[in-house]
């Protein structure tokens, strides 16, 4: 009763502001506050929720995962059953972000509440949250500890769109059931500030990762509104493209011309063809083919290709979000944490050729990708030339040339017309990328 009386005097109290068209006046310099971001390079996406409860699976079909109640078309009312039932007795914040933190990320994007409604935190807003079930603990609470502890980011996903919400529009098409006539999207929009002034006061996430704007009823307005809203509350935060309704798609950049808001664009499952000078992005995937779990998809992608991902991802001045979909009992699936370890043992010896990082200074080589840190050229060989010969399409006066991981294996350089050529004596170091770093001294002239 008392939840429902705070829930009607917050309603009351968070009236629609002014829509701004000006930053707020307490904005942090983009620059300044995306620093840290532009040197993590590498983060853990993790999607987690009731959905991970029938784990993809309904009346047979095997092919869901975290929109199952819509995929699957479960009324509202059955859906809100697996709250009986969210239990994750082997739920560990530290050991999900211990092993975020030795695959070599730096940020943490949970979702705090996906399309279903259901919220990962004990709201004051709402009653379909954690509180309701028997794992009445405050999850995010103990995901922003651990991080804190670890030296990662804490971040949120947070959907826009809501299944549930009584207020939220439009419904699903086939809920013919649910009626709307009530409904209000003004205090839908109410409740949904309300929630996020929840968020970032109790959790102070880094980063605000919206979702789920591309319905009719979220529009250019209300993103300017809501990106205003989360930085008068939090001056650094940086939040993505998905708080308004700029973004093009899965390409996730966002479209020419209007004030779109968001401090970076969001591909998705894609990795931009080509960096984009000036423009701040980050590629999100799923390891397998399901952001939550799904316990038959076992497609789960090599190691050898997250990492060349990573590293190709980098070479075009991008950050890759890689995603986990823990189990309903708070496990994280064994093929998931054997990648994690091993992309980490990557990272242990070459994360130096990601973190901090600029986009590659010549065109994108076949032998592998190119990255750089000041006057320091990273060389991410895939193929190791069998005669040892490597060919880097770039003129520059080259200090030193050793391999990052191996610094006491040292390579000679020769300048042709076609670039630097090196002489890559030995074997690979890696069979993943084996890393040569070079010193250069001056400019780098990229060869066409
Ligand atoms: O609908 C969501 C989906 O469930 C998942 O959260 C991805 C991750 O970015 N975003 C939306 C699909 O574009």
């Amino acid at each position: 009763m008392l939840k429902q009386l705070m829930i009607g005097l917050v309603a009351l109290t968070m009236a629609m502001p002014v829509l701004a068209d000006e930053p707020a006046a307490n904005a942090i310099d983009q620059d300044q506050r995306m620093e840290w971001w532009r040197d993590a390079r590498f983060g853990l996406f993790i999607h987690w929720g009731l959905y991970s409860i029938p784990a993809g699976e309904w009346q047979g079909n095997t092919n869901h995962a975290e929109w199952i109640r819509h995929t699957a078309h479960i009324p509202l009312e059955t859906y809100n059953q697996y709250t009986d039932e969210f239990n994750p007795t082997e739920f560990d914040a530290d050991e999900w972000v211990k092993m975020a933190k030795q695959a070599g990320m730096k940020y943490l994007v949970i979702t705090s509440k996906h399309h279903d409604g259901f919220c990962l935190w004990p709201s004051d807003q709402t009653e379909f949250d954690v509180s309701s079930t028997p794992f009445d603990r405050d999850i995010m609470g103990e995901l922003k500890e651990a991080c804190d502890k670890h030296g990662l980011k804490f971040c949120m996903y947070h959907s826009i769109m809501d299944w549930h919400h009584p207020d939220y529009l439009p419904r699903r098409e086939w809920e013919k059931d649910r009626p709307a006539d009530d409904a209000d999207y003004d205090r839908y929009v109410t409740y949904m500030k309300a929630q996020l002034k929840e968020l970032i006061e109790r959790y102070d996430p880094a980063v605000l990762w919206f979702d789920g704007e591309w319905e009719g009823t979220w529009t250019h307005e209300r993103g300017i509104d809501l990106d205003e809203y989360c930085r008068s509350l939090k001056p650094d935060i940086i939040v993505n493209n998905r708080v308004d309704k700029g973004r093009r798609g899965m390409a996730g950049l966002n479209a020419e011309g209007t004030d779109w808001r968001g401090d970076f664009g969001t591909p998705e499952q894609e990795i931009p063809a080509t960096g984009v000078p000036g423009v701040d992005w980050e590629s999100c995937m799923t390891m397998n083919g399901h952001w939550g779990y799904n316990k038959l998809d076992k497609n789960f992608k090599s190691t050898t290709d997250l990492v060349r991902k990573l590293i190709d991802i980098a070479s075009k001045g991008g950050n890759y979000l890689l995603n986990v979909g823990p189990m309903a009992n708070g496990e994280f699936p064994e093929e998931s944490i054997e990648r994690l370890a091993e992309m980490g043992a990557w990272m242990d010896n070459n994360g130096d050729s990601i973190y901090g990082t600029t986009a590659s200074p010549c065109p994108m080589p076949e032998w592998g990708r190119v990255t750089r840190k000041g006057d320091r050229v990273f060389l991410h060989v895939f193929d190791w030339p069998a005669d040892g010969k490597l060919v880097v399409p770039f003129a520059a006066e080259v200090t030193s040339c050793k391999l990052l991981a191996a610094p006491q294996r040292t390579f000679e350089t020769n300048a042709t017309p076609k670039g630097l050529e090196l002489m890559l004596t030995g074997d690979a170091e890696n069979s993943i990328a084996s890393v040569v770093e070079l010193t250069i001294d001056g400019e780098v002239k990229p060869i066409k």
